[in-house]
């Protein structure tokens, strides 16, 4: 068969079927106040889609069982199903070694280790640690506490109107004194995507080294840390899908080696005695104690999942939804949107004139939709928009536009009973 005759024949790439992703999810079929229920709080954490239900149930009913120390057979199957998925977590990352892959239990831990065992064997008094207005408090709380444990000082790059980090403010904060810079991929509160790779090439320039967290990034666009060049890369398993407990740091293996222990404990050593300990090789020597093993195996299946359908298409079919819904919000009278950067992923924040989120929520909730209400764990960003809380709607590979309908719908109720 000729080249040419071979693509004629090639079917036609299948349009993205929402509905066959949707019956992957159990937990869609839930009818919530007898209403189907609408799940649009996916920035807090995902549904778990079948396949990610039964590596669970399976690993308890065939694996269960210690890893890394065991001769016999399922303690062998364990830690190879374990070492598996930081393979895959590799290949996810397109991280250069396995080795840069270590499991923690989300984005928050990833974040604390850096700052516990790089920052605090790293930075002195009057270094400079650099994040956005717009982090989650978990990219700002831990540098605060590095920050009193060495007296280095913690710097902000403001965010402008529409919620886009002010770049040239960005050039101006990164000085001689910064020692390492921290920034969201995504912001969790307004939706605002940072331009990540422009910011490392200048804090490279620097030679101050990024972290990057990515826990509203990974699970809606292809991540590549080595095309980013980022040197620590932060996600959390629950949030793309996985279960809950278990996360990801990638950090560049130079770094990682150099890094002391954040823990210690069993796993992590090479060989202890009263007077000394030494450490265990990358990546183990981040990993004390018995690891979320299930938790582990359930982010490989959903690493997996979502590799099955592609980020590219899942970005593309979330970017359709957040313009269809951003549409239809603007058309609501009182309705006024938090976060409107030019570039954003599926995050639709929002205030409605005379309601307070809290009770937009408590109303939606009765039809069925749920989304969060609240300061999403980014209270400077409250007080830079001027507003006590927002409510948020975001989305995931399963929402449809018939679901944005049913969001606009409860919110028209919701104006509704308040007059
Ligand atoms: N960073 C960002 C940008 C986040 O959105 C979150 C969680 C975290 C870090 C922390 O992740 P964890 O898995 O370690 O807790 N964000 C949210 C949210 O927006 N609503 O609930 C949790």
């Amino acid at each position: 068969m000729s080249a040419v005759s071979e693509v004629a024949l090639a079917p036609q790439e299948p349009a993205y079927d929402v509905e066959r992703v949707r019956a992957e999810f159990p937990i869609l079929a839930e009818k919530v106040h007898g209403k189907p229920l609408v799940y649009l709080d996916n920035a807090a954490t995902t549904q778990k889609p079948r396949a990610v239900i039964d590596a669970l149930r399976g690993y308890y009913e065939h694996t269960n069982a210690n890893i890394h120390r065991g001769v016999h057979v399922l303690s062998q199957r364990a830690t190879e199903a374990y070492e598996g998925t930081r393979e895959r977590v590799r290949r996810f990352l397109n991280a250069a070694s396995a080795r840069e892959i270590v499991f923690t239990r989300g984005t928050t831990e990833a974040i604390n280790l850096v700052a516990q065992s790089y920052g605090r064997s790293r930075l002195k008094a009057g270094d400079e640690i650099l994040i956005s207005a717009l982090e989650h408090h978990s990219n700002i709380v831990p540098w605060q506490l590095l920050c009193e444990q060495v007296g280095a000082v913690l710097r902000v790059v403001p965010i402008g109107d529409a919620g886009e980090l002010l770049f040239e403010d960005y050039e101006k904060v990164l000085g001689p004194r910064t020692r390492l810079v921290a920034l969201a991929h995504v912001s969790n509160a307004l939706g605002t995507v940072l331009p990540v790779r422009r910011a490392i090439e200048l804090a490279h320039a620097h030679g101050v080294p990024v972290l990057l967290d990515g826990a509203q990034a990974a699970a809606h666009q292809p991540v590549d840390v080595r095309a980013l060049e980022c040197d620590f890369y932060a996600f959390s398993g629950h949030k793309i899908y996985g279960p809950t407990g278990i996360g990801v740091l990638y950090g560049r293996r130079g770094l990682l080696e150099a890094m002391p222990p954040y823990q210690g404990g069993g796993d992590m050593i090479r060989t202890v005695t009263f007077e000394k300990s030494t450490w265990a090789d990358i990546p183990h020597k981040f990993e004390a104690g018995t690891p979320n093993i299930a938790g582990t195996i359930g982010l490989g299946a959903a690493l997996e999942f979502v590799e099955r359908i592609g980020l590219e298409a899942i970005a593309a079919h979330e970017a359709g939804l957040l313009e269809y819904a951003s549409g239809r919000a603007a058309e609501v009278p009182g309705l006024r949107i938090v976060g409107t950067a030019p570039e954003k992923a599926g995050i639709l924040s929002f205030v409605l004139e005379g309601i307070h989120p809290h009770d937009i929520g408590t109303i939606l909730d009765t039809q069925g939709v749920a989304v969060r209400a609240g300061h999403h764990c980014a209270m400077p960003v409250m007080q830079r928009f001027h507003v006590p809380a927002t409510a948020r709607a975001s989305f995931a590979l399963y929402n449809t536009r018939a679901e944005v309908d049913a969001l606009i719908a409860a919110i028209d109720k919701a104006k509704e009973l308040f007059g």
